[in-house]
């Protein structure tokens, strides 16, 4: 686990843990005595407490590592090139996937044995062709591009990311939406067996699983929109959504549903995880954008993590849309995105 070395400049986990996670933490804690009279909640988490839970500081019983293949996939530059990308150990260290633990080094720590072959995405609901795919039928039935992606966190925090994969809308178009499809839901496998964080209300940090994602249709058909099946030239690690996971580069990151098992097409805007969390502070959109702050939290600039130390904080603007603003304004035109956060 990378222990956070706080400057008071800087966010603290705590600031940036959802209330009701948060306080569902702080109900288990005080049952069991945890919880310290006097000291406020945040200075008790940032002295780490969770550690003594979340085995931050075990070795893994195994030390296999997951076994990512070699991607061959031809650059797609009509999306941006030039970005300063983050590195990849970086990119596969520093991970949210809550199954996994919901320290930011959990993931890697407790997915290495995360079985993806075989896999089973469908493709249902108001459909005219539903599909199912396989785990080969995610890696050779569409032709796969590598694009340079910007991921800003809405905790304030970004990447910037090669990924490997096709847009969704390919295979969305296979599917053939019905004319009363408007929405499309997504769904991370429910397995916890496999998942730790969904055995345990603790590890998954109160979370109702399975995970569950949404986008409008038309946001779902843009182009920038992509399944991801890899990055940095090989198939995903775990940690980062194996065997497949979605990436929508204008919205925050919790957006990007990791190891999806289903996309199902429907009339009404679905439940999205964190909306159901926290319904004021994480919309159905939840487009970047600057000018609306989360209510515990400024959203004008963030920590880009590059080179060097996490922790070392590189500051930057965050742009509208995260950038891509040229490419998707014009689906939230007439909108009110203050209201529509
Ligand atoms: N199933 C699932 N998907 C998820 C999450 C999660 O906890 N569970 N975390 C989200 C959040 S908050 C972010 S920022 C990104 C992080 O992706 P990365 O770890 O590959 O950078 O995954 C998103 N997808
Ligand atoms: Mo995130």
């Amino acid at each position: 686990m990378l222990i956070r070395r706080t400057k008071k400049s800087e966010l603290k986990e705590s600031d940036l843990t959802p209330e009701s996670v948060y306080k569902s933490r702080r109900e288990i804690l005080k049952k069991l005595g945890i919880v310290t009279a006097g000291l406020p909640f945040a200075a008790q988490s940032q002295a780490g407490i969770f550690d003594i839970f979340g085995g931050d500081d075990k070795k893994s019983e195994s030390s296999a590592i997951f076994q990512r293949s070699p991607i061959v996939a031809p650059k797609n530059n009509a999306y941006g090139t030039g970005i300063e990308l983050t590195p990849e150990t970086k990119v596969l260290n520093y991970n949210n996937f809550y199954e996994f633990g919901t320290g930011k080094g959990d993931p890697v720590e407790n997915s290495q044995n995360f079985k993806v072959d075989p896999w089973k995405l469908e493709v249902t609901g108001l459909v005219n062709n539903p599909i199912t795919l396989g785990y080969e039928d995610l890696l050779k039935r569409f032709p796969l591009e590598e694009r340079l992606y910007r991921m800003r966190c809405v905790e304030a925090w970004s990447m910037n990311i090669p990924w490997i994969g096709f847009s969704l809308a390919a295979l969305l178009k296979e599917a053939d939406p019905l004319g009363s499809a408007k929405y499309v839901a997504f769904e991370t496998l429910y397995d916890p067996d496999q998942m730790p964080g969904q055995r345990s209300q603790f590890v998954g940090g109160g979370i109702d699983y399975p995970y569950v994602e949404g986008l409008r249709l038309d946001e779902a058909m843009h182009p920038l929109t992509m399944l991801s099946v890899g990055l940095y030239g090989q198939t995903l690690a775990p940690q980062n959504g194996a065997p497949v996971r979605l990436v929508v580069p204008w919205k925050y990151g919790f957006k990007g549903i990791k190891s999806v098992v289903k996309i199902h097409l429907l009339e009404a805007q679905p439940p999205t995880t964190w909306n159901l969390l926290a319904r004021h502070e994480y919309g159905f959109f939840a487009n970047v954008n600057p000018q609306v702050d989360h209510p515990r939290w400024s959203q004008s600039s963030e920590r880009f993590i590059g080179e060097g130390s996490i922790f070392s904080s590189r500051r930057k603007p965050t742009a509208m849309f995260n950038g891509y603003g040229e490419e998707v304004a014009s689906l939230y035109s007439g909108m009110d995105l203050r209201a529509n956060y």
